[in-house]
């Protein structure tokens, strides 16, 4: 399978040092990648469109194109010093699959459709799934060109100077444009290869919200301002930062995670007392009651520290979406396809969010996972061999070969 090749060289299209990769919504690198996925498609013989937030489209007519195609893709851009594997499998896997198809002689009669689609990591304008959201209609053009990056840059602005103009309003799809979707990805997580499974084929995706907190207090000299009388944004910061872990630690479910991933304060000197601190915090779960609770006491407890430090904060809720419940049939399809194939299989839940959380509020949806190397991922030493690989090609391959007729 070329797959293996196409996977380092998409690698080299980044902004930080082999192993890692840093690609970013938008930059060069994000530009060269995509290209090299677009000609890699029109080598294989696919028609190639590409929407105005920039999702990519590769077609593979079937003899019946009237009916609803079957979607499958993922993303490639990749967060800051991460590894190679996460969304790039799923879109360079879903290529191969066809490629397998076609080299069998198969002739689907629906099309089937790979989509690559724009931002599913929240990097530039500090939301996950850009594309796929606004593909289910769940973000609309006004919240959309609301949307600024850290340089205080509109989207549409940046959006039509990397070249994907039109109107956003052209992106939302309509619940009977697919027939499914399938999303092949890394597992992101250590039980695939703690209980040496082939395939993971999941059932649901855990419920994300990300929240972006301003401490505003008063600084000052380190010197001469005496600690009674403070109002140090950066402690108030590193409190809320422990409280958002106990919140997330003494949850009742197991699968409540909580992360502050962001944390700056200004004016970053030695003997300035922090005036500012700016937190983005991460926070899911599987179960939305727990999740919500766990939200409601951090907004509690952010309210708790101001008051009682006398620091001001804007907090803004950035995302909070719900869960998102597969397809039983489709889950059914791949675990038959995984027996077919002799792969060991196993039904189960995402923690990590992914574009199918949005594709699934529209169409019948499920994803196949493949192991990940000690269960590593968002970091350079993120792994799945190439066996791994080619089983999850295979397995959607195969299961693309059902779906289809
Ligand atoms: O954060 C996530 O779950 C995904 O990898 N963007
Ligand atoms: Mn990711
Ligand atoms: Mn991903």
């Amino acid at each position: 399978m070329k797959i293996h090749e196409e996977l380092k060289k998409l690698a080299t299209f980044s902004a930080s040092e082999n192993p890692s990769v840093t690609r970013i919504l938008y930059t060069k690198e994000d530009l060269a990648a995509r290209a090299y996925f677009i000609s890699l498609c029109e080598e294989a013989g696919l028609k190639v469109t590409v929407d105005a937030i920039g999702n990519t489209f590769a077609r593979w007519e079937g003899t019946q194109p009237e009916l609803p195609a079957v979607a499958t893709g993922s993303h490639i851009d990749a967060i800051p010093l991460s590894g190679q594997y996460d969304g790039t499998v799923g879109v360079l896997g879903s290529l191969e699959a066809i490629r397998y198809l076609k080299s069998i002689n198969f002739v689907p009669k629906r099309s089937i459709e790979i989509i690559l689609f724009t931002a599913e990591e929240p990097t530039r304008f500090f939301i996950g799934c850009l594309g796929s959201r606004m593909l289910s209609g769940q973000l609309q053009r006004e919240a959309a060109e609301k949307l600024k990056d850290s340089n205080g840059l509109f989207l549409n602005d940046v959006r039509t100077t990397a070249g994907f103009t039109g109107d956003l309003n052209s992106v939302a799809l309509s619940k009977d444009h697919y027939h499914a979707f399938v999303e092949l990805h890394i597992e992101q997580g250590p039980r695939l290869e703690k209980e040496k499974i082939d395939i993971g084929i999941v059932t649901k995706i855990a419920a994300p919200s990300s929240l972006r907190l301003k401490l505003i207090g008063e600084g000052g000299h380190a010197g001469a301002v005496l600690m009674p009388i403070r109002k140090d944004a950066g402690v108030a910061g590193a409190e809320i930062m422990q409280t958002v872990e106990r919140i997330a630690l003494e949850s009742k479910s197991e699968d409540t995670v909580a992360t502050t991933g962001i944390f700056d304060i200004l004016p970053r000197a030695v003997n300035s007392i922090p005036k500012e601190a700016y937190l983005e915090i991460d926070l899911r779960d599987t179960n939305i009651e727990t999740r919500n609770k766990a939200l409601d006491d951090l907004k509690k407890e952010v309210e708790a520290i101001c008051k009682r430090r006398n620091i001001q904060y804007i907090l803004e809720m950035v995302n909070c979406d719900p869960p998102a419940i597969c397809d039983e049939e489709l889950v059914n399809t791949v675990e038959s396809v995984a027996n077919e194939l002799n792969y060991t299989s196993k039904k189960m839940v995402s923690h990590a969010y992914h574009d199918s959380l949005f594709m699934a509020q529209l169409f019948p949806t499920t994803m196949i996972f493949i192991p990940s190397k000690g269960g590593v991922s968002h970091r350079p030493d993120e792994y799945s061999s190439p066996e791994e690989i080619e089983k999850g090609v295979m397995t959607l391959a195969l299961t693309l070969k059902e779906m289809v007729g």
